[in-house]
């Protein structure tokens, strides 16, 4: 008999469904019936595409017609996740889509998931500017964002016997139908070579040019990014490294075979992988190769296109406004005064007015270890003509600074040139002087910049610091992620808040409204079930989804503290073993997070959460009540699962140490209440939840300061406590590494003689708040009523906010 062959479904011409199945026919070369899950994913991607393309080129030609000022945001991480829900929902087609393709007998929920994660990003930062660039079209802000399209984003993790193994990343395996390719934009980038200095027919100096020794091309690839209701589609150009000579056919020729293609091998390497680490400089030439790669590219991109519109660059200031995020880009400064200076022929003076009145800044962190810096010999071989130029910089800096008073130290600290030890070339020294604008990312990370990276730039120029709190769009972070509390919001007070989140707090009368709390409860339960099959399918773990999800998510990092979280479980577990005839409220404690691959401690970290996870999981005398599950591969669509589930989100960090955070910001819009420090963002969103609607412990950033200052002393502290010092030493007697019992002396033995983190400090006031959070959950009512105040207050945290706020203070473009 005949092999069953599927008959291939039908639709009515002119439907959508009509659309997908031609689509699949015409662009993607399969018939239905034979069609796998990833061609109707391609299929259907690529009708709603062909829609945006449309209104990609009305806003585009709209742009160039109205001569308005655009933003360019650079970026060398841009951490999107996947795209294809944001861009039916933000086009409105996402339930005609779900209608279309359930007609043909397919899920969208199920293809949904073949997308791939596009992790070209750490953390926070990345992910920060991929909400930036959805909220730059939806307030419709003329904008380019330019990265690196890495080959290899973020690595995926797995955890094997409780350790972090990393593994290549692969999202561009199927193609990529976001992407266009446009050879046409090749521009040629070049490396170290030497500078001649050039004379006039009098012998006089006549200018500099740079003759790089090597040459790679920067081909551009744009992604649409497309604003709520599609009002407006902007571009995300990423640049992809690529020989100028795929091959040396002599080489090949005389049978050198490898050596034919060793130009275009290291021509390729430049973009093929994301540096995995956050808050740590990377500190390899490669990763400054990369920076100057799409920096310079970026700016080529943008000189030629404001010359295909004005005569000369002099209006540059007014109508482009490029952002760099974090010092990354910051070697942009350099090169914009060298095209200035060497292919355009200002003087120097006009150079450097024309750089200062087009950059803006953002600094994302105060930790040292993250402020990146390049040893001058290193600069110099790779950038000659950029040393020259930040040299000649620091001079006129360095003049004005003395003029305006500053002393032989303060001189020091602003010098583009950092003199401990080794000298290096300092990038946000650079990032800062080059720029009109150098803005922090909550109220209290910008008052600590004042006070110490930057205080002597501050005093020399006092009105450049401003901030500009971080947000989240809630697009992705609770209309997509949430659909459930979405239509329960519609439902309750109207559409407008989708359009207006300000409307969000309408909802806040409803706290008190037993039958709306029900139904806000029954959410929330409706997606912890949801993280508990996801639990269950990866791990093959259950967990019981009416216990208390308390969530920390985010990289690993000992300043954020995962380890104070975990040493609050081992004293739980002990006191559930001791007392076991108490009323204990029934938890799970979740962690998923990165570390980075060379971050030794951060992998410890990994290793003593999944070690204690075991011991406790399969202890029968802690009967459920408390289980800790280490989600392996937390990325932005895990993220999207978890938040929504969260009733507890864990915002922990020593004070002073998290610029903002906003993960803190999308757990409690989706209604979870927060455990955490007065640090970063969290200090405005006590101020907009309400004191009540949080959970505030530790100490304060000035008293960090001050414990430091006063000698602080752990090991004090520790023997004080009796909790902590038994949590303490259950894990370094090895209760969870039986295996081999030392293995946490260094982790946690450290802490005795030095705790540079601070979890000693904190460690009481944080298990009695956890004790507070145990007491507001035993009363249900309650707790409800504290998370919706959390959901309808949490509006002002929307990245449309932050946004408007930088067009208008910092970029002088209409939003
Ligand atoms: O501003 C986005 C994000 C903040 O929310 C985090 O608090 C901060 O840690 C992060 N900073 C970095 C800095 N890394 N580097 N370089 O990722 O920025």
């Amino acid at each position: 008999p005949k092999k069953h062959h599927p008959i291939a479904p039908q639709a009515a011409p002119g439907t959508l469904a009509d659309e997908i199945l031609k689509a699949l026919m015409f662009r993607v070369g399969k018939n239905a019936s034979v069609a796998t899950r990833h061609d109707w994913l391609d299929a259907s991607i690529k009708v709603v595409r062909d829609r945006i393309i449309a209104r990609w080129i009305d806003t585009t030609e709209q742009t160039y017609r109205e001569g308005g000022k655009r933003v360019y945001y650079l970026s060398l991480e841009f951490l999107i996740g996947r795209l294809m829900r944001d861009a039916f929902s933000n086009m409105g087609m996402l339930e005609e889509m779900r209608e279309a393709l359930a007609s043909l007998n397919v899920d969208l929920d199920v293809i949904a998931e073949l997308e791939p994660d596009a992790a070209l990003g750490n953390g926070g930062l990345g992910r920060l500017a991929a909400c930036f660039m959805e909220s730059m079209a939806t307030v419709d802000v003329p904008a380019h964002g330019y990265g690196i399209r890495y080959v290899h984003g973020l690595f995926r993790q797995e955890i094997h016997d409780g350790n972090q193994v990393e593994l290549p990343e692969t999202w561009l395996e199927h193609g990529n139908p976001w992407n266009f390719e446009r050879r046409e934009r090749s521009i040629e980038i070049g490396f170290g070579g030497a500078v001649e200095a050039l004379t006039d027919e009098l012998g006089r100096p006549a200018g500099h040019v740079w003759r790089p020794q090597e040459r790679v091309l920067a081909t551009a690839y744009d992604t649409p990014v497309v604003g709520w209701r599609g009002k407006r589609v902007n571009t995300l150009r990423l640049w992809s490294a690529i020989p100028i000579d795929p091959i040396l056919l002599d080489t090949f020729n005389a049978g050198d075979h490898i050596g034919a293609l060793k130009e275009s091998n290291k021509a390729e390497a430049l973009t093929r992988v994301l540096y995995p680490a956050d808050s740590h400089l990377a500190g390899q030439e490669l990763r400054l190769r990369q920076e100057y790669f799409f920096s310079a590219a970026s700016l080529q991109d943008i000189v030629d296109r404001h010359l295909g519109e004005y005569d000369d660059l002099t209006s540059l200031p007014d109508k482009a406004a490029i952002h760099l995020n974090d010092t990354h880009p910051a070697v942009a400064v350099a090169e914009l005064m060298r095209l200035l200076l060497d292919n355009h022929g200002f003087a120097f003076e006009d150079a450097w007015d024309i750089t200062r009145r087009t950059f803006g800044y953002t600094n994302h962190t105060l930790l040292p270890e993250a402020l990146e810096s390049w040893p001058i010999h290193v600069f110099e071989q790779l950038l000659p003509r950029h040393m020259q130029i930040v040299y000649a910089i620091n001079a006129e800096l360095l003049r004005e600074a003395r003029d305006k008073g500053l002393d032989d130290n303060q001189i020091r600290n602003i010098s583009l040139i950092g003199e401990d030890g080794e000298r290096r070339v300092r990038m946000g020294n650079l990032a800062f002087a080059g720029s009109h604008s150098i803005n922090g990312v909550s109220a209290l990370h910008t008052n600590l910049m004042k006070q110490t990276v930057f205080s002597d730039f501050h005093q020399l120029y006092p009105s450049r610091i401003n901030n500009k709190t971080n947000g989240i769009t809630q697009r992705r972070w609770l209309f997509q992620c949430n659909p459930g509390l979405t239509d329960l919001i519609r439902e309750t007070i109207g559409d407008r808040f989708m359009d207006d989140i300000g409307a969000l707090s309408e909802l806040d009368k409803f706290a008190d409204d037993a039958s709306f709390r029900e139904k806000f409860a029954a959410v929330k339960q409706a997606n912890k079930e949801r993280l508990v099959r996801v639990v269950s399918e990866r791990m093959g773990l259950s967990l019981d989804p009416t216990a208390l999800f308390d969530i920390q998510v985010k990289r690993i990092h000992e300043y954020k503290r995962q380890l104070l979280n975990i040493i609050e479980a081992v004293a739980l577990y002990d006191q559930i073993r001791s007392h076991p005839e108490r009323d204990w409220v029934p938890r799970v404690k979740f962690f998923g997070g990165k570390a980075a691959p060379s971050y030794f401690n951060a992998k410890k970290i990994i290793k003593l959460a999944n070690d204690v996870g075991r011991v406790i999981n399969n202890d029968p005398a802690v009967r459920g009540l408390l289980k800790i599950v280490f989600i392996p591969n937390y990325n932005v669509s895990l993220a999207e699962v978890m938040m929504p589930a969260a009733d507890l989100s864990e915002q922990i960090s020593t004070a002073g140490m998290e610029a903002s955070g906003t993960g803190n910001m999308k757990f409690a819009l989706n209604g979870a209440l927060t455990i955490g420090t007065l640090d970063g963002a969290n200090v405005e969103m006590k101020e907009h939840v309400g004191d009540d609607n949080i959970i505030i412990f530790g100490l304060t950033a000035a008293e960090v300061k001050e414990a430091k200052a006063n000698g602080y002393n752990p090991r004090e502290i520790i023997e004080s406590s009796p909790e902590l010092s038994q949590a303490l030493s259950a894990i370094l007697s090895g209760v969870f590494s039986h295996d081999e019992p030392e293995r946490y002396r260094g982790l946690i033995g450290g802490l005795y003689e030095h705790d540079t983190f601070m979890c000693a400090a904190d460690f009481d006031s944080y298990a009695d708040a956890q004790r507070c959070v145990d007491d507001l959950w035993r009363d249900s009512d309650d707790w409800y009523r504290r998370a919706i105040h959390n959901t309808a207050r949490m509006g002002w945290f929307s990245s449309d906010r932050t946004i408007r706020q930088y067009a208008d203070e910092i970029w002088n473009v209409a939003a």
